[in-house]
């Protein structure tokens, strides 16, 4: 297990510094906080998991009526969608109108049919990352299992071949390399909400760190 607390150490101090904030009424185009960039940048654990389209596979697993495992020919067979969203990082960088393409996160749950008690997920990936969700936040329009961005597949280090996208929070919630979506009854902190991030992560409300409102 390699050691975190250097990496751990220098995003907490880049999310705390100070960049050039919006005023209120100014610029709302972007959450307070956030700098926009017009590059893309790479943000993770530097462990690059090698996944390829043919090894590649989505587990759907936990409280829902019917698990199932998709390989890339069953995830391409289902509805495919465009979304254009806004992608806001916690180390302050925001780039606008990613238009990721994929399959609404939505259509997965429908396959599955979580039980009653359902009401968080875990997203796992193959670099062993894993974040958390309120089933609720994977329901809305914009959130895909996304294969494609800017017009080209998603790179390797983007978390090709598939990664979550969920541009109503910060960046961390968006797994790259997804492997699985576990559905359960409570809430399970993932690796940054177990690190000192906050567990809600809504930009537009500054949620940075478990200590911000
Ligand atoms: N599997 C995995 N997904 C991850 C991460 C990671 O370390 N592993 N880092 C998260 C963080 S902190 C950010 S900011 C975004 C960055 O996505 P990008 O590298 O495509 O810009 O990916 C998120 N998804
Ligand atoms: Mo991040």
């Amino acid at each position: 297990m390699p050691n975190w607390s250097k990496l751990i150490e220098a995003k907490i101090r880049l999310a705390r510094l100070g960049a050039k904030r919006s005023k209120p009424g100014e610029n709302q185009r972007v959450p307070p906080g956030q700098k926009v960039v017009s590059d893309f940048p790479v943000l993770d654990l530097g462990l690059a998991p090698q996944v390829t389209q043919a090894s590649w596979r989505l587990r759907l697993s936990g409280l829902v009526e019917q698990e199932i495992a998709l390989d890339w020919a069953a995830f391409r067979a289902l509805p495919q969608v465009r979304d254009v969203s806004d992608f806001h990082c916690v180390t302050r960088w925001s780039r606008l109108d990613m238009d990721w393409e994929g399959v609404r996160v939505r259509e997965l749950v429908m396959l599955v049919r979580p039980a009653e008690q359902a009401r968080f997920v875990t997203l796992y990936a193959a670099d062993g990352y894993t974040t958390n969700l309120p089933l609720d936040a994977l329901l809305d329009d914009d959130v895909l299992v996304a294969h494609s961005v800017l017009g080209k597949p998603l790179s390797a280090e983007h978390g090709g071949p598939v990664r979550m996208v969920v541009p109503k929070r910060y960046a961390w919630k968006s797994a790259k390399w997804l492997s699985g979506i576990e559905f359960h009854a409570e809430d399970r902190p993932g690796f940054w909400e177990t690190r000192g991030y906050h567990n809600e992560a809504d930009p537009w409300k500054e949620q940075r760190f478990d200590s911000d409102a």
